[in-house]
């Protein structure tokens, strides 16, 4: 396994278009594990391939507190979404940043799982904000784009300075 570089807000490559996953094979099982364990790592509580510049959709996610309960979500479609609910929001792209983006409180999605078998799965709380935040990814969608301009704005300039002063 290997831990894979994340790219950081405002790449361009943040906005690419992530591609289904045509078939589940040994190269996208080798993806799911060094996307896990790069998420780990990191730590967070979910990413998305696009963030580690394959734009394939593939979302690894896991939410609990004792950090064994991986979930793989390949080709991931969302079948209902219902709801309103505000959580604060952080993203692996945007380091230190933090805000409340309203997301729906309970989702029903279906995706792949890591054996190419087809599985619904329901969400609320954590779970079902994560998976939004990590299908947005797979659209080019980073969290900040919900904000208004003058707050992406301020975080552009942040994260540019942030880049320069590390580089
Ligand atoms: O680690 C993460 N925490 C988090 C907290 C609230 C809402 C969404 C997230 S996802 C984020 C990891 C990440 O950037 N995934 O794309
Ligand atoms: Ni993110």
């Amino acid at each position: 396994m290997s831990r894979l570089h994340i790219l950081r807000y405002p790449d361009p490559r943040l906005h690419k278009i992530a591609a289904p996953v045509e078939e589940v094979n040994e190269s996208i099982r080798t993806l799911i594990a060094d996307m896990a364990e790069t998420m780990y790592a990191a730590p967070g509580v979910g990413l998305a391939a696009t963030q580690v510049n394959v734009h394939k959709q593939v979302v690894v996610i896991d939410a609990s507190e004792t950090r064994d309960k991986l979930v793989t979500l390949i080709n991931p479609e969302l079948v209902a979404a219902t709801g309103v609910a505000d959580c604060e929001e952080g993203c692996l792209s945007v380091p230190g940043i933090y805000e409340k983006i309203a997301r729906a409180e309970h989702i029903v999605v279906r995706a792949l799982g890591p054996d190419g078998q087809s599985f619904t799965m329901e969400a609320e709380g954590l779970v079902a904000v994560c998976i939004q935040h990590e299908m947005d990814h797979l659209k080019g969608l980073v969290f900040v784009e919900y904000l208004s301009r003058l707050k992406q704005t301020r975080i552009r300039a942040k994260m540019l300075k942030q880049q320069r002063q590390s580089a």
